[in-house]
């Protein structure tokens, strides 16, 4: 079969650090471009001969065009096998799973995850290492460097390969091996969770729905929620992935699974309900009548995990992202392990997941794992509280009220200013941090500022160091916030602003969460001078 080398023209690729490439979906379609990225992450990892990688996505416009290039790249630069899920779909958890049970090299992941999907909306490219997760800053720096200087890639002139049947295939002397992208994965739930338990629940008449947005999940949430646990047809919504998502916003929050939120507020709505995003690896939880915090959720699990087969063993450690609120912290320290707080992004869990130093991890942008694989994952979160309802027989609201009343209730809440234009948030960036140093004991929003500083996180495993990973700022009375850019938009940026503050059990802990976080949010908008900057009052979307 004709190799052939085609020259190209380098581009700013995925910038470091950052969790993949993601850009318009035009931007992607450009003749050359995904091979020219393709061949980046191909050169920066030392070439793919002989190597083994794993390949799938959402389902998302231009899936299937982009997964023919990547296979024709990966045969011509020598790899030995391409293990890709049927119809080109695998959910990033499920991806990062194959790739560990099958001591894959790595693995190309085609999603821009939460982002919407079509034409005219977002695609999204990331590499796996062998680990199963994210590629580290190391090796997303390398391939931003071969970006820029890249000037030629190989490819086959071969015709596209039929992905819609099981089994192996070759493309030139690449063997190209073809899954059902739902059983290992579902497998791998088996092994952890107690199914016989869950079906009971079910078979009981505890009343669910699982809201996989049109995305990926969809099949994996019907074979294992439906089809093993017993939940009954219709349990599963918009189940069947659509490469626009059914034209929404695969994000698994409030506003964009609004329908979902309604369904669980109603008199007869389920005793729970769940969703995850485009790529599955989100979760958001919900039970009859009340909309659990991710933060909270990562606390709960740790505190219960142990009542679940896959963690009897009970907790090595816990790790949350730094804008995540310290809600786990309090359970770590009464478990008496180590709670770590790393910058945003599931790659920085990597090392210390890595290293056996925590079990379970867990981001305020609704992204819960462990140490099962190697990145958060939609679906086991579902499972793991599902468990856990069974073996403790209360409702999501009981369990959150008796989290609360034990180890106190951290108030929570993340607020996005989206498509802001760059220089403008740059802008306000960058003053914010010149003022840092004056800022403790200036009076914001009825507090004062005890400290202020930037993020910067100590890798305990292998010693790098992350810089400026968000602002900091602390008030007298213990309430937090945190500013911090996007990394994964595509329009202008979007600033996120978190505000965390804890309530001990002594204290109120009923209050409404939004009048709770009212005084932090004045507060920030004072200090950072955000409407001058951003013309910005209201966010436009609040988790
Ligand atoms: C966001 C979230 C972050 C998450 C990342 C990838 O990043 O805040 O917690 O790890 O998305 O999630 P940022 O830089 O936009 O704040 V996914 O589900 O989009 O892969
Ligand atoms: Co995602």
């Amino acid at each position: 079969m004709p190799r052939l080398t085609h020259a190209c023209t380098p581009f700013d690729g995925q910038q470091p650090g950052t969790s993949g490439l993601r850009k318009k979906t035009r931007v992607f379609m450009q003749p050359g471009y995904v091979e020219t990225f393709v061949q980046s992450t191909l050169n920066a990892i030392g070439g793919a001969a002989g190597k083994t990688f794993v390949v799938g996505g959402d389902g998302r416009y231009f899936n299937a065009e982009a997964i023919q290039t990547i296979l024709r790249l990966a045969a011509a630069n020598g790899a030995a096998r391409v293990i890709v899920g049927q119809g080109g779909l695998l959910s990033t958890p499920a991806a990062s799973n194959l790739i560990r049970q099958r001591g894959a090299d790595g693995g190309l992941i085609l999603s821009a995850s939460h982002n919407p999907g079509g034409l005219d909306a977002d695609f999204g490219l990331k590499y796996n290492i062998s680990n199963g997760g994210p590629a580290p800053e190391a090796v997303t720096a390398a391939m931003y460097a071969e970006t820029r200087t890249i000037t030629e890639y190989h490819s086959l002139d071969s015709a596209d390969l039929d992905l819609t049947q099981a089994g192996e295939n070759s493309l030139d002397r690449m063997t190209v091996e073809i899954v059902d992208p739902v059983a290992e994965y579902a497998a791998l739930m088996r092994k952890l969770f107690d199914f016989d338990r869950i079906r009971a629940l079910i078979a009981g008449g505890f009343s669910l729905r699982f809201d996989a947005m049109h995305a990926v999940t969809g099949p994996y949430a019907t074979a294992i929620l439906q089809d093993e646990l017993g939940a009954p047809k219709g349990s599963v919504l918009n189940a069947v992935p659509s490469v626009d998502f059914g034209k929404g916003h695969p994000d698994p929050n409030p506003i964009w699974a609004k329908p979902l939120v309604d369904m669980v507020m109603a008199p007869d709505g389920p005793d729970f309900a769940a969703a995850s995003d485009g790529d599955g690896d989100r979760n958001m939880i919900l039970g009859k009548g009340i909309y659990v915090t991710p933060s909270d959720s990562l606390a709960v699990l740790a505190a219960n995990a142990h009542l679940v087969p896959g963690y009897a063993r009970g907790l090595v450690g816990v790790a949350r992202s730094m804008p995540t609120s310290t809600a786990a912290d309090k359970v770590a320290a009464k478990l008496g392990i180590e709670c770590f707080e790393t910058p945003t992004g599931w790659k920085f869990f990597g090392n210390l997941l890595d290293a056996g130093r925590v079990t379970l991890c867990g981001e305020e942008s609704a992204g819960t794992g462990s140490d099962h694989v190697r990145e958060k994952d939609g679906l086991w979160a579902v499972l793991l509280w599902l468990n856990i309802l069974a073996v403790r027989g209360m409702s999501v609201q009981a369990v959150l009220q008796d989290h609360w009343q034990t180890y106190g209730r951290n108030y929570y809440s993340r607020h996005d200013f989206e498509a802001i234009e760059t220089g403008a948030a740059n802008a306000m960036m960058a003053e914010l941090v010149a003022k840092l140093p004056d800022l403790p004991g200036t009076a914001a929003g009825g507090s004062v500022v005890s400290a202020a500083d930037q993020f910067c996180y100590h890798d305990p495993v292998d010693g790098s160091v992350s810089e400026n990973q968000g602002i900091r700022i602390w008030f007298e009375d213990g309430h937090r916030a945190v500013l911090r850019l996007s990394g994964t938009g595509t329009e202008g940026a979007t600033l996120r602003i978190y505000m965390d503050r804890y309530e001990p059990t002594t204290g109120d802990l009923a209050i409404d969460p939004g009048l709770a976080l009212a005084g932090i949010a004045a507060a920030v908008a004072g200090i950072s001078r955000l409407h001058a900057h951003t013309g910005r009052n209201e966010p436009d979307v609040i988790t």
